[in-house]
């Protein structure tokens, strides 16, 4: 028997030994198709053996190059040390007791850490869940039990979950919407600033006409909250014009709403700041958390304003698995790494190298109209030469070709046309020259270059 790969001792390299995927990824992958549901989704059809730092191993022993972080999950790295240790030590005292029945301190203190590290000075509560979706859900829940209201205003290019209630806040139809109505009521879309494709338009200006359609369409004491991503993820990273944000916390302030940031791809240090929400100084009434909070266990939350987060009756909130001790000692373990390593000034890092080599390919190619994010959360939007018209095709082929080259790198947006990279927090400088190299070589051979 060989010993096992862990994540300590992975080089941080990218190593291709078979073509991508190599026969036992393939063989795999047969048998996922006669086991799994067709409706499940894959970016790239290779089974992992181990990952770590930078890299994912493939069990053909391909090594890539992760710019994806499982979708912004592993920001302290897969199986950071800190949270393997957490993890060992707490699945060997017990794994689960349900903490409606039997509590335990790691809820607590993931409780007492939350309510420390989000925005805000004033007294918070925090509760446990095991999925974004389910953190969103119940923001929505608490803000009606405490509003006495129903309406719910999200944003265009927003996304928010799967589940039924999520689904009807999230925009896009295909491939998150399509077939699966009716949804849920009382969701309500306005605009959103998207600097690339409203002209620039100044954030207070975009503000006010969100807040004027809320005004005419819904009337605003009828709205419980209002629900945003600080950065739209899933719509394509899109970064509000500055003043957007304040805009609309005012006018939720001024009209008795509550104001949720959904913070559950942008928290956790990954746009180099705790909270994306602090880049504009904004401090929510409510703030879902999820993806990075907990190294990959899965484990979600809604914090905020006691008042807010204590209104709802005893009992109301809760579920089997919310708050598993599994995972909260992963979130303890994670948010150790976090501090521990200063991951918010890696973040930032991040970006002051990858934005200047995206620049160089755009001005190489001329098919990027817009470079945008913040910190380890940055992407391009692929367009026709000198227009702002989405090519979601090459978007598509360069995705592609930067598989086959080992680099991990995921699509996003409404237009199907951004390129996105989540690198985890911790990637080795020289693994990211390198990945940025790979890309700019597969833009350049895609584009006729
Ligand atoms: N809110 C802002 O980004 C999850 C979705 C991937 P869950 N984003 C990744 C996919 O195709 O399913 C997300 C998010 C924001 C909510 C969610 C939902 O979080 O943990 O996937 O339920």
């Amino acid at each position: 028997m060989t010993t096992p790969l862990t994540a300590a001792d992975l080089p941080q390299e990218r190593r291709l030994v078979t073509a991508i995927p190599g026969p036992k990824s393939a063989e795999l992958q047969a048998r996922r198709t006669s086991a799994v549901s067709a409706g499940v989704g894959a970016t790239l059809p290779v089974y992992v053996e181990a990952a770590g730092g930078g890299v994912i191993v493939d069990i053909d022993g391909n090594s890539l190059i992760d710019l994806g972080s499982g979708i912004a999950v592993t920001s302290v790295g897969n199986s950071a040390p800190k949270v393997v240790a957490a993890v060992q030590e707490q699945v060997a005292r017990f794994t689960h007791t349900c903490f409606m029945v039997t509590s335990y301190a790691g809820y607590v203190e993931v409780c007492e850490a939350l309510n420390r590290l989000t925005p805000g000075d004033h007294e918070k509560r925090s509760a446990l869940f095991n999925s974004g979706a389910e953190a969103v859900e119940n923001a929505v829940k608490i803000a009606r039990a405490y509003t006495k209201r129903q309406a719910v205003v999200v944003f265009e290019h927003g996304y928010h979950g799967r589940t039924n209630l999520t689904m009807a806040m999230t925009a896009k139809n295909m491939p998150y919407k399509q077939s699966f109505g009716p949804f849920a009521n009382e969701i309500y879309r306005v605009p959103l600033s998207y600097p690339f494709h409203d002209g620039n338009k100044d954030g207070a200006k975009a503000a006010a006409e969100a807040i004027s359609r809320i005004d005419k369409e819904i009337g605003a004491d009828n709205v419980a909250a209002i629900v945003i991503e600080p950065i739209a993820g899933e719509g394509g990273f899109i970064v509000p014009a500055a003043g957007f944000l304040p805009a609309l916390v005012d006018f939720a302030r001024a009209n008795g709403i509550v104001f949720v940031a959904d913070e559950i791809q942008t928290g956790f240090c990954r746009t180099g700041a705790w909270f994306a929400c602090e880049h504009e100084g904004v401090v929510p009434d409510l703030i879902t958390t999820a993806k990075g909070i907990a190294g990959g266990l899965p484990l979600a939350a809604v914090t905020g304003r006691a008042e807010i987060m204590d209104a709802v009756h005893a009992g109301g909130l809760g579920g089997t698995y919310g708050g598993n001790p599994v995972a909260c000692a992963a979130a303890l373990g994670s948010i150790a790494e976090m501090e521990e390593h200063d991951l918010t000034a890696a973040a930032q890092r991040i970006e002051s190298v990858m934005k200047p080599r995206l620049q160089t390919i755009a001005d190489k190619t001329g098919v990027i109209g817009d470079i945008r994010g913040r910190g380890a959360m940055i992407a391009v939007e692929i367009v026709k030469p000198g227009t702002d018209e989405p090519d979601a095709a090459l978007t598509a082929a360069i995705a592609k070709a930067c598989h086959a080259q080992g680099v991990v790198v995921l699509t996003a947006g409404t237009y199907g046309n951004v390129l996105r990279f989540l690198p985890p927090l911790v990637i080795p400088d020289a693994l990211l020259d390198e990945a940025l190299t790979v890309l700019e070589e597969q833009f350049l051979a895609q584009t006729g270059h």
